[in-house]
């Protein structure tokens, strides 16, 4: 097979030259560039079409209509991103100085020509990437905070137009800030205008989405499905009656909300036209684009439909095509799925980065038990990746907290871990006595025990409670209890990612309850309008804000000035005590060695530093012999280390 595709693909790309050709309307320089690019890229994108639509009649027809989109928008990209894509080859992910943060534009700035005036914040906390949520257009009511898109090409009305989020992106890329945008892969709202046209009956649009005429065909793929999104009530379909069917109506996949509805992939057609709108995204400006929901785009009945093979050739045709385009544009997988799972999404022809659902939960999972271990696990065993890709670490998100460890590292270390979830889940809502956590169930699911957790870092870690029993020692202990978690998140692996707001301590908004579309989601609870007020009395010293600002900013500072995280692994070893988590990296001529007390009791580590290191945090001088750690207290050692000769 492989033989015949090599022999293949060049007389391919021989018949579709001209054709494409003829897209650059005697842009000769665009057309070698682009040419150049498909010499390399080509045989793939052949390769991975095949794959999915070998066996089809109209296959090269496909390949050339995808080709085509690469074509029209490298024809279309603008200079200064041309200019970018020239220089930028990724060698960026190779810097310690990335930190990563994440907002709503609508909840921060409010609107896109606004967002360039909070550079100075983002700067004063290194912030040199910035993942704007999605600003394309939604449906009215619920969207999922925008992840039911009705147009990549037109933005939600009360953030600017999209020529405004063109020009936010350019000045902010100017001031060193790259954006992140999303590309929602998986699913369309319920009025993208595919989904209106398979409404009014046109059948070329009807296949764009996953319709079944009865029940009956949606049982070949019920038992092998997951529930996503439980607490909505029903599964996977929705019953629409305003899709012409023979029964009054048809049975929609979607695997989310009832309002967003699955693509086909096993329909060309969709792989195109999606492959047209990505592109579009991508000639906006993104320095990185965040694919949502990787592994459900592809389904087989009879399988989990989750992280299927074809599921990742379609990343990769969308990896290749963009290569043509954009090839600086980095992708950023979002898999919250196994970590066997999650890994085979980072590599780079699919995601060059992937967010760390594992070191996430295992952060919290550390400070609910007292015990490092799970966490320094998952560390040793879980943070390689292939060269040139890298994890995107952060304590929370925008959605939910899973407990998404495997099963069998759990058993392996003697934990089980249904038992175990169980209590997290119990711990983080609130419910356990004694628990510090002021978070919510969410999706809890009766029918399987699951549920995820919702929360920002400030209520999860302590912060609310301690503030409202106005209980010192306790709010003393939820900022130290924060900035170990940040101590973890900025120094272990990977580029840290901040969600904006927990950097001064935001608690949890419950006035999403009195808006109707978002009272049934409780991840509105961590999405909080930005507190510009309380950035202020941070900034003038007031307040817990200050002491979780000033101690980010420290460990910022660190992170950013430290060659040795870039490339590294880290090197986890025993410290003696099971409450501490103890970690080296080794780089372009600097050692440092973590040392982290996840517990609110006093600690006494074994590291093994004499007075040739500097500790960075406390900036008082290394001393031989056993480290005494005061509750979630941690160090940052640091010595020079002379490269071999
Ligand atoms: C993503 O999350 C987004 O981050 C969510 O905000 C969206 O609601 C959702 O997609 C639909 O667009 O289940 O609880 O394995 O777990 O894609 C969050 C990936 C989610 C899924 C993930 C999804």
């Amino acid at each position: 097979m492989d033989d015949w595709i090599s022999v293949e693909a060049p007389k391919a790309l021989e018949r579709l030259r001209p054709t494409l050709r003829a897209r650059f309307g005697g842009k000769e320089r665009r057309w070698a560039e682009f040419e150049a690019r498909l010499g390399e890229a080509f045989e793939g994108i052949f390769r991975g079409m095949h794959r999915l639509y070998g066996w089809r009649y109209d296959f090269a027809w496909q390949l050339e209509a995808a080709l085509l989109a690469a074509a029209d928008a490298a024809a279309e990209r603008e200079g200064w991103l041309r200019n970018r894509d020239g220089v930028d080859d990724g060698a960026w992910l190779e810097d310690p100085s990335i930190v990563w943060a994440m907002t709503y534009v609508a909840r921060f700035t409010g609107t896109f020509d606004r967002l360039p005036e909070a550079v100075p914040h983002l700067q004063s906390l290194h912030v040199n990437h910035l993942h704007l949520m999605p600003p394309y257009d939604v449906p009215e009511g619920p969207n999922d905070g925008g992840y039911a898109v009705s147009s990549y090409r037109r933005t939600r009305p009360d953030l600017g137009t999209i020529d405004e989020l063109r020009d936010a992106i350019k000045e902010l890329d100017r001031a060193g800030i790259g954006v992140v945008l999303d590309f929602v892969a998986n699913h369309t709202a319920h009025d993208h205008p595919w989904a209106e046209a398979a409404k009014a009956g046109d059948r070329r649009h009807r296949d764009f989405y996953l319709m079944f005429e009865d029940r009956g065909e949606v049982e070949a793929y019920l038992p092998h499905l997951r529930e996503i999104f439980p607490d909505r009530g029903g599964d996977a379909f929705t019953w629409r009656s305003d899709v012409e069917g023979p029964n009054g109506g048809m049975w929609v996949w979607t695997t989310f909300y009832p309002f967003q509805w699955d693509l086909d992939y096993r329909n060309p057609d969709v792989l195109v036209a999606m492959a047209r709108e990505l592109l579009y995204v991508v000639n906006l400006g993104p320095r990185v684009v965040r694919l949502d929901a990787t592994p459900f785009v592809w389904k087989w009945p009879g399988t989990t439909c989750e992280n299927l093979a074809e599921a990742h050739v379609v990343i990769r045709l969308f990896r290749g095509l963009a290569d043509l385009v954009a090839p600086g544009v980095q992708f950023l997988s979002e898999a919250i799925v196994h970590p066997d799972d999650v890994v085979r999404f980072v590599r780079p022809d699919e995601c060059e980065l992937g967010y760390n659902p594992l070191v996430m939960s295992l952060c919290w999972e550390a400070v609910a038990t007292r015990d490092a271990s799970l966490l320094a696990d998952a560390l040793a065993t879980r943070s390689e990746l292939p060269e040139g890709c890298r994890w995107i670490t952060y304590l929370r998100s925008h959605d939910d907290i899973g407990w998404g460890f495997a099963d069998e590292d759990a058993r392996r270390l003697g934990i089980d871990p249904a038992g175990h979830r169980a209590f997290l889940n119990a711990f983080y809502a609130g419910e356990f006595p004694g628990s510090f956590a002021a978070g919510a169930r969410f999706q809890d699911n009766p029918k399987t025990g699951d549920a995820r957790i919702s929360g920002t870092l400030a209520s999860l870690a302590g912060l609310e409670r301690a503030l409202e029993e106005a209980d010192p020692v306790a709010v003393d202990l939820a900022v130290r209890r924060i900035l170990v978690l940040d101590a973890v998140m900025t120094m272990a692996v990977g580029i840290p990612l901040l969600f904006l707001g927990d950097e001064i301590g935001r608690r949890n908004d419950r006035t999403y309850l009195d808006d109707p579309g978002r009272a049934d989601d409780n991840r509105w609870m961590h999405r909080p309008p930005y507190d510009w007020d309380g950035l202020e009395a941070a900034e003038e010293g007031v307040g817990p804000g200050a002491a979780i600002l000033g101690g980010l900013r420290r460990l910022l500072a660190i992170r950013t000035a430290s060659p040795a995280v870039a490339g590294s692994l880290p090197e986890v070893e025993e410290a003696g005590d099971r409450a501490v988590l103890a970690f080296r990296r080794r780089g372009d001529g600097e050692e440092l060695l973590v040392v982290a007390n996840l517990a609110d009791r006093e600690a006494t580590a074994r590291v093994g530093v004499d007075p040739r290191w500097e500790e960075l945090v406390s900036g008082e001088p290394a001393r031989p012999g056993p480290l005494a750690l005061e509750p979630y207290g941690y160090r940052i050692f640091r010595r020079v280390v002379r490269s071999p000769v």
